[in-house]
């Protein structure tokens, strides 16, 4: 099948495990590319690595607005080598980068648990467990905004700020309500703290009941987030659209994809819904130094991710045929990698997807 429909994808590996996972998921991309009948453009970029950073001093090149910034999307792997680069160097450095220029408020990230995939959680099954984690993505406790006083001495003092802005807060708010809105069951759940951090929480729980009064077919609930926590490994099956601040989505988009087997297959998008910047598509995981250059990590979030890219694209065939090859992969034994006590390496479950696209 030819095609004049052309996306041009920013490819960016990063560090560690993501240099191993990127390859197969560039190669399910280019098999649901060749099976639908759509090219994908793939430019390749060093940057956003400590590689890049032990080479230029720094994370990104000066103009990487300019070389990245016109792509449809922007295809990443993993950030940090902690031994190499402080965490918060590398970090804010690529990703915060990204999703603060590149304005992508959203983070998206679905919780399922897959077809084969033997859940950590007694009695659930696949289906059981299937919902979105909503993080706000460019503010509230991930801020640079704080100081050091009196440094080295015994009145050593620091103070980081919370920022949320009424413009952060309801837009992703409303994402999230709309999101829940376009689902069967209409549910969102808020997550809070609003006993303990006494003014930016009560204001996100204030935001939230305004914004629901735009969505009365939609239930809604709240929890603070430390029993919410409690409920996500008890009660997976409670949740549909949960919308987070940007810490608290961090830490519930890894523990979700914990109750359903593995971070290892967990997808997420960094999304600008304006489309006025490219997005940034990467999986959950991070760059897993501890097992990189071994070729067993698990593919499947990169790959999933890539699912999600094409989704935003537009080439929404493509997409859920990856996510159901996805499927099919994972109810092999013989074609899981080892954080799903599977065999296979690396590139084997990525060949193995690709296949299964047909
Ligand atoms: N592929 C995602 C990645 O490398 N994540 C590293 C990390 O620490 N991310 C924190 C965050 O997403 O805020």
């Amino acid at each position: 099948m030819s095609t004049n429909r052309v996306h041009r994808i920013a490819v960016i590996p990063g560090d560690g495990i993501g240099k191993e996972v990127m390859p197969e998921g560039v190669r399910v991309l280019e098999a649901a590319a060749k099976k639908f009948g759509f090219k994908l453009a793939f430019d390749d970029f060093d940057f956003a690595s400590c590689d890049y950073y032990e080479k230029h001093g720094r994370m990104m090149p000066e103009d990487w607005k300019e070389k990245i910034g016109t792509h449809d999307a922007i295809y990443f792997g993993a950030v940090g080598m902690p031994d190499r680069v402080p965490d918060h160097i590398s970090l804010w450095g690529s990703l915060i980068l990204f999703r603060r220029e590149f304005d992508q408020y959203i983070n998206l990230r679905p919780v399922r648990l897959m077809p084969g995939v033997p859940s950590p959680l007694a009695n659930r099954k696949p289906g059981d467990i299937d919902f979105w984690v909503v993080r706000e993505n460019t503010e509230g406790e991930y801020s640079a905004i704080g100081g050091k006083m009196f440094p080295g001495t015994d009145r050593e003092v620091v103070v980081q700020e919370t920022v949320m802005s009424r413009v952060g807060v309801d837009r992703v708010l409303k994402f999230a309500f709309e999101l829940a809105r376009s689902t069967p069951k209409k549910h969102l759940t808020s997550a809070t703290k609003s006993n303990g951090i006494a003014i930016t929480m009560p204001y996100w729980d204030e935001r939230v009941k305004e914004m629901a009064k735009n969505y009365t077919d939609v239930k809604w609930n709240q929890f603070h987030i430390d029993i919410l926590t409690a409920h996500f490994v008890m009660n997976p099956d409670r949740f549909n659209v949960v919308v987070a601040s940007n810490l608290f989505g961090d830490i519930l988009s890894d523990l979700g994809p914990a109750c359903t087997g593995t971070i290892g297959i967990a997808p997420s998008g960094n999304i600008n819904p304006e489309r006025n910047f490219p997005s940034v598509f990467e999986p959950v995981h991070g760059s897993a130094p501890d097992i990189f250059g071994q070729g067993i990590a698990n593919p499947i979030g990169q790959i999933w991710s890539g699912a999600m890219m094409l989704e935003h694209v537009g080439e929404h065939d493509a997409a859920a045929a990856i996510v159901k090859a996805i499927e099919t992969v994972l109810s092999q034994d013989k074609l899981r990698t080892r954080d799903l006590k599977g065999p296979a390496s690396t590139s084997e479950c990525g060949k193995a997807v690709a296949a299964a696209l047909g």
